[in-house]
């Protein structure tokens, strides 16, 4: 009999069998079989644009081929190909890597785009930007997980984290063996911030021993799409402040705003803006990425992070960290250059660029209402509006029937649902545990990526399934 492996299930680190991540999980595996047995599926479980049909901006993408192939420069066709602006571009960048995209970069990227960060934040926030505080990573999770690496010490360290929330946070503090202490955004209210109970959070952490010492925001919000006001920011900062903890700001959605009210307004804007002993003194760190906006370039693995007020000491200690992996892959430190220095009014490639991302931008508001409408339409389904990011996140009311029908088939009850809908109409979701939700309540996330001419089929699909399900397994429940 062989022996048993070294590496086993039970013999693996206790954190990795731990962790869980819900955008991948059971009905993500479960759409894939059905896809390969012929059924057609729709995406909807994870947000990756252009997996979905969403079609890459030409002007960046002209830039990386020049990148990736630097000899088609030497073509006599290159213009007829090429925008000039584009050739100019590519050679800027090459120009700053040490043998083109094909050689490592400092671990902490590329210096000249670090430089074009610092003045893209300079422009947008009003405040100054420091290049040696940007780090370069290979989307923006690695940049999560390289801060919550040095942040938590061991189990009794707790970070704050939005409930709902993105996974990458849950996932990432079990692997490094944290405590997640989670508080509530209240979903009567549009998914806003609640500070009470934020507060009441802490308080209750503390007296079971956590040292509470991050708080991660995500605005706009994954999966609750709400945009935070600046007064939410403001106290969020001053929270932190008074209660010795860092503030991660999840801004990866920045350029995914529906709503005309509240614009983004950066944590860093908003803590610049406050002045005084605060600005100087709040331990900050910013994410963004190439993967949303209106680039969505997921697969390029492009993201980077900025330090406000982080020990010097610190960053070094970040900087010999990300030395382990030696660099952040360089096309997508290119593509993150382009993101922030996009073309100017009066560039050859200005029209096209700005004709582009403003289709896909106003196509994502349109299909933010036609989604939620869709789901309000629906028996028993509550929807809060998709202020930003790529995301609804229904609340389903499910009657005890199917919760029990849940029950005996082994099923989590939001599970249950998610599974017939994918079986029932292609729609591969993400049941709402895998956020994190209320005790009691049941929610379904979707992308609001499906193109605009398919969506109100998938909608008419999606209500024929709830309507038949609520009909089959109740009498009546009534609305929030
Ligand atoms: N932060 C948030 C809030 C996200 O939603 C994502 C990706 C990331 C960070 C990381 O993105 P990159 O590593 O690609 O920069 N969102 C995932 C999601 O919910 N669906 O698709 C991906």
């Amino acid at each position: 009999m062989a022996p048993p492996k070294v590496m086993g299930p039970d013999t693996i680190n206790e954190n990795v069998k731990r962790t869980s991540y819900a955008v991948r999980g059971e009905l993500y595996l479960r759409a894939s079989e059905l896809q390969k047995e012929g059924k057609k599926i729709i995406f909807t479980n994870v947000g990756n644009p252009h997996a979905l049909g969403q079609k890459p901006l030409t002007f960046p993408r002209q830039v990386m081929a020049l990148c990736q192939a630097p000899f088609l420069m030497d073509d006599p066709n290159v213009s007829l190909l090429f925008a000039p602006d584009a050739i100019a571009r590519a050679k800027h960048y090459l120009a700053m890597t040490s043998g083109g995209v094909g050689a490592y970069s400092d671990s902490r990227g590329l210096p000249g785009v670090r430089q074009e960060i610092a003045e893209f934040i300079q422009e947008r926030d009003g405040y100054p930007s420091n290049a040696e505080h940007i780090f370069l990573t290979d989307g923006a999770s690695k940049g999560v997980m390289q801060v919550l690496n040095a942040l938590i010490r061991n189990e009794k360290d707790g970070v704050l984290v939005p409930i709902p929330q993105y996974p990458l946070y849950s996932a990432t503090i079990t692997l490094l063996g944290g405590t997640l202490v989670p508080y509530y955004l209240k979903e009567e209210q549009n998914w806003s911030l609640d500070t009470a109970d934020l507060n009441a959070q802490i308080q209750t952490a503390r007296r079971k021993g956590i040292t509470v010492r991050g708080l991660v925001f995500i605005n706009p919000g994954n999966p609750t799409g709400q945009c935070l006001t600046e007064e939410n920011l403001r106290q969020l900062i001053e929270l932190c402040h008074r209660e010795r903890i860092v503030l991660l700001a999840d801004e990866v959605y920045q350029t995914n705003v529906y709503q005309d009210e509240r614009p983004f307004i950066s944590a860093k804007k908003v803590l610049m803006g406050l002045g005084g002993s605060i600005s100087r003194e709040l331990e900050l760190v910013s994410f963004h990425t190439v993967s949303k906006g209106f680039l969505g370039e997921c697969g390029q693995r492009g993201g980077y992070l900025e330090m406000t007020n982080i020990h010097p000491l610190v960053v070094e200690e970040l900087y010999k960290v990300a030395s382990i992996a030696l660099s952040p892959n360089v096309t997508g430190q290119i593509m993150l250059g382009l993101m922030v220095k996009p073309p100017k009014p009066g560039d050859y490639s200005y029209p096209r660029y700005t004709a582009e991302s403003k289709a896909i931008l106003e196509s994502l508001r349109k299909r933010a209402h036609i989604m939620t409408d869709g789901f309000n339409a629906c028996k028993n389904v509550d929807c809060n509006f998709t202020e930003g990011a790529m995301y609804s996140f229904p609340q389903v009311k499910l009657p005890p029937g199917a919760i029990a029908a849940a029950k005996s088939a082994g099923k989590a009850p939001d599970v249950y649902y998610c599974l017939k809908l994918l079986e029932a109409t292609g729609i591969s979701t993400v049941p709402g545990s895998g956020f994190g939700q209320k005790e009691g309540t049941f929610h379904i996330r979707t992308t609001i990526l499906p193109s605009e001419q398919e969506m109100p089929a998938m909608m008419a699909s999606f209500k024929r399934f709830n309507d038949e399900f609520m009909a089959q397994y109740s009498k009546h429940v009534s609305k929030l």
